[in-house]
Order: C-alpha cells, then structure tokens, then sequence
C-alpha cells in the first residue's frame, strides 16, 4: 500500500470541452463550427444536444462544487462569440460564459479556459480555407483579443489550441476536403505552420492585455518506445516522437523546427510557406507552461513498407510504423496500452527538453457504460487507472518536476470524437445513449466519490500491485 500525497496548492481538476457537452449548437445566435458540420456515422450522436451543458451549467457547476476541484478547463465556442468566426461579437455568447466563469469563481474554482478545442467556424472554411489561409490567423487573434480583454478580469489560466496535431490532419476538425490527396498531405503542415503563428499572436496578446495571466498550448503528447532494442526502431521512435509530439512543441516553445523534421519536410516537399516577419513573433512569445494530454503509450518500429492504413492519419509515415504496446493492457476503448508510468516519463521528457511547468489536462478511461436498475454506476475500472495515474504525477512532483495540476477527461460524458456516447470517460454519468436523448440527468459514479475524496484529503491510499483495469 501507498500514500500518495500531494503539494497543498495541487490543482486538482476535471476537463471537458464546448462541442462535446453544450448542444444548443444553433442557440442564441451561435453560428455553426466545423464539428457541427462534419457528418457523424449513422446512429452516433451529433453536436446539436451532445450533454446539454447549455442548459444544465448551474446544475453542473454544483456539481463540480461538491466534488471539490480546484480547477475546472473547459472550452470556448469560438462561434458563440463570433456566430461568422469574424464581424460581429454575438452578445448572448458573451454571456453565457460571463454566467459560467462567475458561478465557478463564486464556488472558488479557477476557471482554465480553452479558447480553441477542435471547432473552427464553418464561414472561416467557407471563405478562407480555414487555417490553410492567414486571414484564419487574423480572426482568430481578434477572437483571442476579446477573450482577454472581455474575461482577463477573472480568467488567468489560458490554453491557446486544443491537439493541433487532432486538427491538421482530421478533415473533420479542419473542414478541409476539397484537396486531393496529394495536396492535402502537403496542407496538413501549412495549417499546423498556421495554428503555430495563431497561437504565439495569442501567447502575446494575453501577456499585454492580461498582465497576471498565463498561458500555454494543449499538446496531444505521444510518448513513443522503440518495439525493440535494435538501433533502427530505437531511431524510429525518436522519429516519430519528434514528429508527432516535438515538432509542434518546439514551435510553440522554441518558434522553430526541430532541425531533423525541417529537412524531412523539405526532403518530402512538405515544407509550409513561410514569410521572414514570422521570425520576430515566433521567436519572442513564450508560453508560461505546457499542458499536455496523455491516454496511453505508444511503440514504433523501423519502416519497412507495411501498410499501416488500420491506424489513425497521423500516425501514418514513412519514417516509423506505429504499433500498440504490447506491454501493457488493452481493452475496448484504450486500444493502445494504458501505461502510468509513461505519463511520468512523458513528464521527465517535457520538463528536460522545456523546463516550463506542466499541467496534465486530460487523462482517463474509456468504457462502455449503462446505468444500473439502482442508478449506479461502479466503474471500478476508470478508479484503478486515475490512481494509477496519479500516482505517477505524485512520483513526478519528488522527482522534481514542476507539475502544476491534473485534470481528468472528463468531468460529465460527453460526446467521444467519432464513438459518440458509446464510449465514455466521465466522473458524472449523463444519462442518454446515441439514439435516446432520455431525461439526459446526471448520475455521480463512484469515480465521482473516489475523486472527490481524493481531493477533500489531498492524497490518496493505492495498492500499486492491483491494477484494477486489467491484468498487466
Ligand atoms: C482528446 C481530445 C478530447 C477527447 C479525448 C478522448 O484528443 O482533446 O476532446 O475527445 O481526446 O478522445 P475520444 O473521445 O476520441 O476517445
């Protein structure tokens, strides 16, 4: 048995984002975002109810109130400030995040705001491109503009974009689908080049016009392991570590390439079309720390031409093959190895190669999950691995690292990227399935008790040994 304790101004914290819980996806003159529009397979639930967040945001804070965070993220509907993604500022958008951020700080719970979490707006597709285009850079500078000057008042803690690697390559992020193959593979790194230039215009804009405020990138880090001891799949993982995770790390931190994809991207003809005022805002905009979202380990071996079209888009390449971690367990959901101490690796990884202070805002488990006759559910499973999990954040902070806070994905369930709610990860059961909306009531799963014990004590009692999600 372990004690695992935790520092006493630990930011204890759940996560969600606006697509995935609000619904009322065309209320009060919001405009439709790329997540709106994408289409959903057939009996999977869309955008327009998702949790219903919208009409539930009082309950729902109560709700976070009793478990205890001390941070809550969530995200802002970029198209329910600016219906167009540009023009005019839709008031009732305003306000509903104003009655959002006041109720969380009357409960004492600091607000950790998303501005950017996977929906573009559909007009900035339509007109622009998208991020394929600067006029997108633009807008989104003047939507970061009136974030700060309207919520720095109350909001200090800013995350700048959600997963850029999500949204380059995932048409149903980016919206972009008119562009053969050929082109497409090419655009996925001007839109990524883009989002990098966006988010350092924003990393500016807050340190001017929110003099005590931070902010920093949401990056989906790839911890990646060779499959094997031998040197080229040792190579191999560092490739693609450097690709998928670094790349955008090191413009976020560094404002430039990691010398090795540079030439890559050249070599491939993939390079983005840059201009040399980038430089300046590239170079001079820091972020105050790194947020980093971590689900599961994954392992890499040489390329040798195998196909790897049964994996996501992004981890296709010709530089390294993507392969789950055979080491650790699988299950439904969590396809890839569920690895705590990878987490903590991942941490050593990003505190020696940035020396900013970390904040994990997302972590957790995925399960198919039905309510029971009594209105229950035990998901013993999603326990096993937030302790598991957050033992190693307890282990990271002896360690020496500055981890500021954890936030579990997800405070309620919510809408899951292509699996709707099949799959879900909250603390808070809401109860609907993909083809039933129901009374879409909230239900607190024993995780929900667990965690805000958890937080009410600041540490927590493990036994390392029982790794309740599985048998690894
Ligand atoms: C991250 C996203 C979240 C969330 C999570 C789980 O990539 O930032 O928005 O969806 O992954 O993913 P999924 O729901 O697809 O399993």
């Amino acid at each position: 048995m372990t004690n695992v304790k935790f520092p006493t101004d630990f930011l204890w914290g759940v996560s969600s984002s606006a697509f995935q819980i609000e619904g009322a996806s065309t209320e009060d003159g919001k405009g439709l975002s790329t997540v709106d529009t994408r289409k959903v397979k057939e009996g999977i639930a869309d955008t327009a109810i998702a949790s219903d967040h919208y009409h539930h945001w009082k309950e729902d804070i109560s709700l976070l109130a009793e478990m205890g965070v001390k941070t809550y993220r969530f995200s802002i509907s970029w198209t329910r400030i600016f219906p167009s993604g540009e023009g005019e500022v839709n008031q009732k958008g305003l306000q509903f995040y104003d009655n959002l951020i006041d109720e969380l700080l009357a409960y004492n719970i600091e607000p950790l705001v998303t501005m950017y979490h996977f929906d573009l707006p559909q007009n900035l597709v339509d007109k622009y491109q998208g991020w394929l285009s600067r006029e997108t850079i633009d807008c989104y500078e003047k939507y970061a503009e009136v974030l700060f000057t309207h919520y720095g008042d109350r909001v200090k803690n800013w995350i700048s974009i959600n997963e850029e690697l999500m949204v380059m390559y995932s048409q149903d992020f980016n919206g972009i689908r008119n562009l053969d193959e050929k082109q497409y593979k090419k655009a996925v790194f001007q839109m990524m080049y883009h989002m990098s230039l966006a988010e350092k215009k924003a990393f500016k804009l807050c340190h001017e016009l929110v003099t005590d405020g931070k902010i920093g990138p949401a990056n989906a880090f790839q911890n990646i392991y060779p499959a094997t001891s031998d040197p080229l799949d040792v190579e191999a993982a560092m490739n693609a570590e450097e690709f998928l995770s670094y790349m955008l790390l090191d413009l976020s931190v560094k404002g430039k390439f990691p010398e090795n994809t540079l030439r890559y991207l050249q070599k491939e003809n993939l390079a983005p079309e840059t201009l040399p005022e980038d430089e300046e805002i590239l170079k001079n905009n820091k972020p105050d720390y790194i947020c980093f979202n971590y689900y599961a380990s994954l392992c890499a071996e040489v390329y040798t031409g195998l196909a790897d079209d049964h994996m996501p888009p992004f981890f296709r390449s010709n530089m390294y093959r993507i392969v789950p971690n055979q080491t650790k367990s699988l299950s439904e959901w969590m396809v890839f190895g569920i690895d705590p101490v990878g987490m903590r690796i991942s941490m050593r990884k990003l505190y020696n190669r940035y020396e900013l202070p970390l904040m994990i805002t997302e972590n957790g488990y995925a399960d198919s999950e039905e309510l029971s006759d009594t209105f229950e559910i035990n998901d013993e499973k999603r326990i096993g691995y937030l302790q598991l999990h957050l033992l190693e954040c307890s282990k990271a902070i002896d360690e020496g690292i500055p981890l500021l806070g954890y936030s579990a994905w997800s405070f309620l369930d919510s809408l899951s990227g292509r699996e709707g709610f099949s799959k879900r990860y909250g603390l808070v059961y809401v109860n609907r399935t993909d083809d039933d909306t129901k009374d879409l009531k909230r239900y607190k799963k024993k995780s929900f008790y667990w965690y805000q014990n958890a937080i009410k004590q600041n540490e927590f009692i493990v036994d390392e040994g029982k790794k309740n999600y599985d048998n690894k």
